[in-house]
């Protein structure tokens, strides 16, 4: 008669050792639940719903290495595909990314997009999921129509979608932000202890509004090449552009080399080594004039509309009463004109379609005939969902509540960028600096200037510090400024230097410090110029 009752004793007993041994050996009786196995925890989390109307549409333990690109997301991880819609009219896709329990160390990283870019940036994930981050990208909110010529700056899918517009601005990245944090808490039965936002261009764009707007989110931010005055670099786009949309032959790219080559020699030694890189481009002056024709066009000058389309870059753009829309591009930054700004159906990067579809709802708009007073002045009073244009897409420099909850932001920019100028983020800078004072600002912001980096990598200057910059020869802090930026928030120590190095097939050809601004490197007057050893701050 009492057998029974037996077994199911028996049985009992079982049942708590096996979750026991799931649980990785915890106490049964006690206030935290036994978390079960990563394959178990990632599938439980199939079908959740969280605010904002996020759904998880997809979860998947992945086993198998994942190719992205380039890239490889290495196995075993949670896959995680999810899917926000903040408003009736919103559709933001966000993937997250989860190692093993084991794995983990303990932070969320989300890392940025670029251009326009309605898709997810894995490629950037992978190299955060094997440091051991719980990693999240999402698409801005829309889906890129990889049909139309201009790729990823195309934008009809604003058309007729104000919200859709508001969430690509700002609302998108802090709508996942908050539930991509939910869900890695779901998943390892704690919250992360610290998260990072890593960003480069539109994902330096979001950097800065997740800083300014949502100061909560972040612990620590990278904001690199930060797109962070939107509304005015369109229309700075539209002033570069326009020169080649009046006139085909006023931006060449052979023409572009050929002014490159002159300003390099006009201006690199200014820093006291010649090494082909121009270390600050605002003592540069070259005037492109020297090189106009004498006579008819040849391939060793340039054209009156071409030297007339290279002055209107340096000038940077203006309304006709002299108002500074955006700061001026610099010498150094030629090589990049073109295609940027002179390919068809494409000229002028994200400024090409944002004022026919974005912000004027106008197919028939032609930037060729942009008039930068009147149709400035009407983009400026353009309202969308009720805000004006300029505050949708320019990141506030209010970085109290940023720097009273403890965060740190770490900018970086290339001085040779031709897509977004470096003087925009000197701009950003000081307007934190006259809001803050220098002491506050110092307390949790820095930032690199990087000699003859384009926009994020690329130029002839040593560009990797990890981060969008393209990796960090060693892993740590000292060279990558994802470690430089942890090494801040989590044991008090803020990055004065980082280590670039330029690396050509495979191998380390030059390092050179890269200095907290305003100090610049400068070398000491002995030893090899491609050794960070023999220069110092100043
Ligand atoms: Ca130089």
């Amino acid at each position: 008669m009492h057998h029974p009752a037996a077994r199911i004793a028996g049985l009992s007993c079982c049942l708590t050792l096996a979750l026991a041994g799931c649980g990785g050996g915890s106490d049964s009786v006690g206030d935290e639940t036994p978390r079960v196995s990563d394959a178990v925890a990632c599938a439980d989390l199939q079908g959740k719903s969280y605010g904002d109307n996020t759904t998880i549409t997809t979860s998947t333990y992945v086993t198998d290495d994942l190719a992205f690109g380039s890239t490889t997301a290495v196995a075993p991880f949670c896959r995680i595909e999810a899917t926000a819609r903040p408003t009736s009219d919103s559709q933001i896709a966000f993937e997250v990314w989860l190692p093993p329990l084991v794995a983990w160390n303990n932070r969320f990283q989300a890392v940025g997009s670029g251009s326009s870019a309605g898709s997810i940036a894995t490629t950037a994930m992978t190299a955060p999921l094997a440091d051991g981050y719980a990693v999240m990208a999402q698409n801005n909110g829309h889906v890129t129509d990889t049909s139309r010529p201009n790729g990823a700056a195309e934008q009809t899918w604003a058309l007729g979608h104000p919200e859709k517009i508001i969430d690509f601005a700002y609302r998108a990245q802090h709508v996942t932000t908050v539930h991509a944090k939910e869900i890695v808490s779901a998943y390892y039965n704690r919250a992360p202890a610290e998260s990072y936002f890593v960003g480069c261009s539109q994902g330096g764009h979001h950097a800065l509004m997740e800083a300014s707007r949502y100061p909560g989110d972040y612990d620590g931010i990278v904001a690199g090449a930060p797109a962070w005055e939107w509304f005015n670099l369109m229309a700075a786009e539209v002033w570069n552009s326009q020169a080649y949309l009046q006139d085909p032959t006023a931006i060449v790219a052979a023409k572009n080399t050929l002014l490159n080559t002159a300003v390099i020699a006009a201006c690199d030694a200014n820093d006291g080594v010649t090494d082909g890189v121009i270390g600050d481009p605002r003592s540069c002056t070259f005037d492109p004039a020297v090189l106009q024709c004498a006579g008819a066009d040849g391939p060793d000058c340039l054209t009156p509309a071409q030297v007339g389309a290279a002055r209107r870059i340096y000038a940077g753009a203006k309304q006709p009463g002299g108002t500074v829309i955006f700061p001026p591009y610099t010498r150094g930054s030629e090589l990049g004109w073109s295609p940027l700004y002179s390919t068809p159906n494409a000229a002028g990067g994200s400024g090409f379609d944002f004022y026919r579809y974005t912000l004027f709802q106008d197919p028939t708009f032609d930037n060729a005939n942009f008039d930068f007073a009147t149709d400035y002045d009407r983009a400026r009073n353009v309202q969308i969902a009720g805000e004006a244009a300029p505050a949708v897409f320019n990141a506030g420099s209010d970085l109290t509540a940023f720097r009273q909850r403890g965060g740190k932001l770490i900018i970086y920019h290339g001085w040779a960028d031709q897509q977004i100028t470096p003087l925009s983020s000197i701009d950003y800078y000081d307007r934190v600096v006259v809001d803050e004072g220098q002491a506050n600002a110092n307390g949790f912001l820095r930032m690199f200037m990087l000699p003859g980096v384009g926009h994020c990598s690329g130029g002839p200057g040593p560009r990797n510090i990890g981060g969008s910059s393209g990796t960090a020869p060693v892993a740590d802090a000292a060279h990558d400024v994802v470690r430089a930026l942890d090494r801040w928030v989590t044991q008090g120590v803020a990055p004065e230097s980082l280590i670039a190095s330029r690396i050509a097939n495979g191998a380390v050809t030059q390092t050179r410090p890269v200095c907290a601004w305003p100090k610049a490197a400068v070398y000491k007057g002995s030893g090899s110029t491609d050794d960070a050893a023999n220069f110092t701050c100043q």
